[in-house]
């Protein structure tokens, strides 16, 4: 299953396990309270690809990519993943299904404390729209997801230090949705 805890702000590099000690779980449902949806697909099983495109047509994910994040295969590497660090929204749910490797999608509770999620092959994870988060490699360096979109891609984030990002009808959406009226 996956794994969650809260996420212990310290001076160790973003790919560290940042965990406090001891460590402070959380549950899938806790993640569920927050609107964030996951599946294990076994990657091991050959028919794989038919579960994920079952997923795929109930849920309307018409777009997708693979993308292979390891500095020999990544163009623009360094600045990629600096990108990926800077806490972010999207205007449509973020869909990662991890075909290798692993890393960890940090994402932000009702009181805006850090979760932090450790994805690996065989997990689906799907954050709202709207919801804060940014995604950092582990200490192994190397994650392969595919990308799924419902329209047309947007991988673009919207970055929360840009002010205009508070007030994202898709943000505001998400608020009133899972941290309750304001
Ligand atoms: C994103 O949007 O932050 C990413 O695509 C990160 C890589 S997916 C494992
Ligand atoms: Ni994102």
């Amino acid at each position: 299953p996956l794994l969650a805890w809260r996420f212990n702000e310290t001076n160790e590099d973003q790919r560290e396990l940042h965990q406090f000690t001891p460590n402070q779980p959380v549950s899938i449902p806790e993640l569920a309270k927050l609107g964030v949806l996951y599946w294990n697909i076994d990657v091991q099983n050959e028919k794989f690809m038919d579960t994920v495109e079952t997923i795929c047509s109930e849920r309307k994910y018409k777009n997708r990519d693979v993308i292979n994040i390891r500095k020999e295969t990544l163009p623009n590497y360094d600045e990629k993943i600096k990108t990926f660090f800077e806490e972010h929204i999207h205007e449509d749910e973020e869909i990662r299904f991890i075909l290798d490797g692993s890393g960890y999608f940090d994402i932000r509770d009702k009181n805006d404390s850090w979760i932090r999620v450790a994805a690996k092959a065989s997990d689906m994870i799907i954050l709202p729209a709207g919801m804060y988060h940014r995604f950092t490699l582990d200490t192994s360096n190397y994650i392969k997801a595919m990308r799924l979109f419902k329209e047309d891609p947007q991988w673009t984030p919207l970055n929360r230090a840009d002010v205009a990002t508070q007030s994202n009808t898709f943000r505001v959406s998400y608020v009133k949705e899972f941290h309750g009226v304001s």
